[in-house]
């Protein structure tokens, strides 16, 4: 059992004093071995000895992605190479792949941390995990494998796309979990509605991240599959999934804080915010060994609470991504997230969860564009059916984005599906 009580539902005192101790013996360490820190406290005049306490770490300088680019590829590593047992890499839309190392440590803590996150979900021994995430450099896929197997889930290593085979290998391992990310969990939600095989599946329990999805969005894949689905999150900066998961209350997601310090900041000012206001989300990996990160910014918007859950636990909640800093979208000066358009449409039955926004300038103007789906049964000839479609659906988008987009209906099935995680905006004003 992974369930670790003692951990889990620590007195929040004597899980600061653990958070101290493990803090100072990083710092201390990153400022031994790691010369972009050393600089980086000589600069700012800070003694890592001085610090012993997490009140302290406001006072610590941030790491950006962009310094792990600059010190590209292990620049930022703790360790001497002989050490490093695993490489993974994130590949942003920009620039150079970010490169993420561990230790053989540091595996056994990523396996622990989603061992721990699958029993909050009720996994265990009984069940077969199919895990649909990307197996390779990105971390979704080799995560869940070996936190399946810690927990002794028998693993299906399926790796994403070839959908008709998942669900082939669906019914006939009689999977009882799924792992993958929402979009595509949505996208092989409808495939076994339409191949007619609901009645066939064994799953119960889906265990979804690596991108932004709503509760809109929970709805749907759970009303599909007829399951219980979870959100489990991370990067692989901190190390991979499992930096947080959600217990059966799903009222926010538990971070290990025993093993990841987090902060919300006003990504303008980068001052801490008070519990409860949205802002982004900030990590420190205080156990990590190759690659301990201090105060890293992950540009995530989220809100945190440290009250005690339903649950019992006393690990702080983090609520859903909300978008990302970088994700943001300001057209014609509105601020806007992918994510609000996402809530609309899943509350219309008139859509599909799969939709595409394009932002263009014409002049000076900026454009908006919405490409939506329509669901089968809302699929028509007639013109002026589809007419008060898109006025429906044009009406929910202006009120929630204050913004008037123009709506493109697309007939069923003709939008893009994703196996990985999706890729929903295009901004042609960068471009
Ligand atoms: O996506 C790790 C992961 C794999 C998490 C599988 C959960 C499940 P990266 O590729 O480095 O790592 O991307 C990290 O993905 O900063 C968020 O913006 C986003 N993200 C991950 N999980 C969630 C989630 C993996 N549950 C980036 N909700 C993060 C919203 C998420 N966004």
């Amino acid at each position: 059992m992974f369930w670790n009580k003692e951990i889990e539902c620590i007195n929040r005192d004597e899980l600061e004093k653990l958070q101290s101790q493990r803090l100072q013996s990083m710092v201390q360490r990153i400022y031994n071995n790691v010369p972009f820190y050393k600089k980086k406290f000589d600069e700012l005049g800070i003694n890592p000895k001085d610090i012993t306490s997490v009140k302290q770490l406001s006072s610590l300088p941030f790491t950006y992605k962009s310094d792990l680019r600059d010190n590209y590829p292990f620049g930022l590593c703790a360790v001497p190479q002989q050490q490093i047992v695993r490489l993974h890499a994130s590949s942003g839309t920009t620039g150079k792949a970010t490169v993420v190392a561990y230790t053989q440590n540091d595996l056994d803590l990523w396996t622990e941390v989603i061992a721990r996150s699958y029993t909050m979900a009720g996994i265990s021994n009984s069940d077969t995990m199919q895990v649909s995430y990307g197996y390779g450099l990105f971390t979704g896929g080799l995560g869940a494998h070996y936190g399946a197997e810690k927990v002794g889930a028998s693993v299906i290593p399926m790796s994403g796309g070839n959908t008709k085979k998942q669900l082939q290998l669906m019914e006939d391992f009689g999977s009882t979990v799924l792992a993958c990310t929402p979009s595509y969990a949505a996208f092989l939600g409808e495939s076994i509605v339409s191949a007619n095989i609901l009645d066939k599946i064994k799953l119960k329990i889906g265990v979804f991240g690596a991108e932004p999805w709503t509760e809109e969005m929970r709805q749907y894949i759970q009303n599909t599959m007829n399951i219980k689905a979870y959100n489990i999150y991370g990067l692989s900066e901190i190390i991979g999934p499992g930096v947080s998961m959600e217990c059966e209350c799903q009222n926010g997601s538990h971070i290990y804080e025993d093993h990841f310090i987090p902060e919300i900041i006003n990504p303008e000012t980068g001052e801490v915010l008070p519990e409860g206001e949205l802002g982004e989300l900030v990590f420190t990996a205080i156990t990590k060994e190759a690659l301990p990160l201090l105060r890293y910014r992950t540009r995530d918007l989220c809100t945190l609470t440290y009250e005690k859950c339903a649950c019992g636990r006393t690990l702080a909640r983090m609520g859903r991504i909300v978008g990302r800093s970088d994700d943001m979208l300001i057209v014609r000066g509105v601020n806007m997230f992918p994510s609000q358009v996402e809530t609309v449409l899943l509350e219309l039955p008139e859509t599909t969860p799969h939709y595409a926004i394009i932002v263009d300038r014409e002049g000076n103007l900026d454009t908006l564009e919405i490409h939506v789906e329509v669901a089968e049964q809302y699929w028509t000839d007639e013109m002026k059916q589809l007419d008060a479609i898109k006025k429906k659906i044009t009406h929910a988008l202006s009120n929630m984005l204050s913004l008037n987009p123009t709506v493109k209906l697309v007939e069923p099935n003709a939008m893009q599906r994703f196996e990985g995680k999706a890729q929903r905006v295009t901004d042609r004003r960068k471009l």
